[in-house]
């Protein structure tokens, strides 16, 4: 574009949001990791890192790589976001650790272990109710068993949740390029973005349940009542989305791989791991951008300030600097240390939520499910940020 690469960074051409490139990444993240520490693309005058321990670093060097310009393409100290920016995620300390720390109360372990009777009760009937039977994978569990828990314990109305899906959509489309992507999420962008925001108020949300919740800590002067308002606003943005990509890779994943679905049924005190490796493996959230705040070396080369570095998490989990065999799904393997959540001061603060529902489906799967077998062809669903399937035909077995 306009700017030219640093001084002896290594030039790439691709476009790491064209559509073939997100249909089949892996060839593509394994060239970047290879290229070097870091990597230059021209089409955007973007800095890339694709190494585990590279990603690893600018994650936790929050000083540096700062999240308040943005986190996608958009710089916001020169462009205009398409909404009023996060006040968790696009934010920096001081601004992000006291909004940190309400929504880290609002999904403690001790507020999320309310709903694991009602997770676990729904994944049961969800799961009685599509034994042995042909189930398309995506409609009918990766997208019906999170819409039918998650909404819930945040406290939404019934009517307009079609919205949250479309909405999140939008959100991890718009971290890219304004693409045909991009265009195509944004179609119908003013009744979602309208629906949304008026369930980020107090009012709209259930007494007792996830949303309303934060709002005590606008009753505790700990952030004003707009602020609630707009960490409503993420727990919808982020909360659902990436649930539905992380419930279709784990039916992806052991449709897949047979034997590993058997060494749960062994024992299913692995569940936790596998979930992890399901994560490590697909990654649903590929990418996340930082903005560099001052010159910084990585290796020979020096970043500018205000450089928007794109960090590849897909590529971090895979890199083979720093697992064995990354390309095979071990549900027994050490897992630790993947990226897939982020790291650092920004590491999903919904995890435990997100776990918590997807490993009480996994619970409910392994019970009564001898085998998920794949009886069509799985067709992904593209995303500038997310990857995931639009449907996998698939079997439960029982
Ligand atoms: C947010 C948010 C947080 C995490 C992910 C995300 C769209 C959004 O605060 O709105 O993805």
């Amino acid at each position: 574009m306009s700017q030219s690469a640093p001084d002896g960074c290594p030039v790439s051409n691709l476009d790491p949001f064209d559509e073939a490139v997100l249909r089949d990444p892996y060839v593509h993240h394994a060239e970047l990791r290879d290229a070097g520490s870091v990597v230059w693309f021209d089409k955007y005058d973007l800095i890339g890192m694709a190494r585990h321990g590279d990603v690893r670093e600018a994650l936790s060097n929050w000083e540096t790589y700062c999240s308040g310009r943005g986190v996608g393409l958009t710089d916001f100290a020169k462009e205009e976001p398409w909404r009023p920016p996060s006040i968790i995620l696009e934010a920096d300390p001081p601004l992000h650790t006291r909004t940190r720390g309400v929504l880290s109360r609002a999904l403690s372990a001790a507020e999320i272990d309310r709903f694991s009777d009602t997770f676990r009760q729904k994944a049961d009937a969800l799961v009685s109710e599509l034994l042995n039977r042909d189930v398309e994978g995506i409609a009918d569990i990766a997208e019906a068993y999170p819409l039918s828990v998650f909404p819930d314990a945040v406290g939404l109305v019934s009517s307009g949740r079609e919205n949250l899906l479309p909405y999140g959509s939008m959100a991890f489309n718009a971290f890219g390029p304004r693409n045909a992507l991009f265009e195509e999420a944004f179609a119908n962008a003013q009744p979602v973005a309208e629906w949304i925001g008026a369930q980020c108020q107090r009012e709209a949300l259930a007494e007792g349940c996830i949303g309303r919740n934060v709002f005590l800590s606008a009753d505790d002067g700990e952030v004003s009542e707009d602020e609630a308002a707009l960490l409503v606003r993420s727990l919808l943005t982020a909360g659902l989305d990436t649930t539905v990509h992380g419930t279709g890779a784990m039916l992806l994943a052991f449709a897949s791989h047979p034997d590993q679905w058997q060494v749960l049924k062994e024992d299913p005190r692995v569940i936790r791991n596998a979930f992890n490796e399901v994560l490590r493996f697909y990654s649903p959230v590929q990418t996340f951008m930082r903005t560099t705040t001052r010159e910084v070396n990585v290796g020979e080369v020096i970043l500018p300030e205000g450089q928007k570095v794109v960090l590849f998490l897909a590529a971090a989990n895979r890199d083979p600097r720093a697992w064995d065999n990354p390309d095979d799904f071990d549900v027994r393997r050490r897992n630790v240390g993947h990226v897939a959540f982020g790291h650092g001061i920004h590491v999903c603060v919904g995890q435990t939520l997100a776990r918590m529902e997807i490993q009480a489906l996994i619970a409910a799967l392994v019970d009564r499910v001898e085998q998920i077998e794949l009886v069509g062809h799985p067709q992904w669903r593209l995303n500038n940020t997310l990857r995931g399937l639009s449907q996998i035909p698939i079997r439960l077995r029982g």
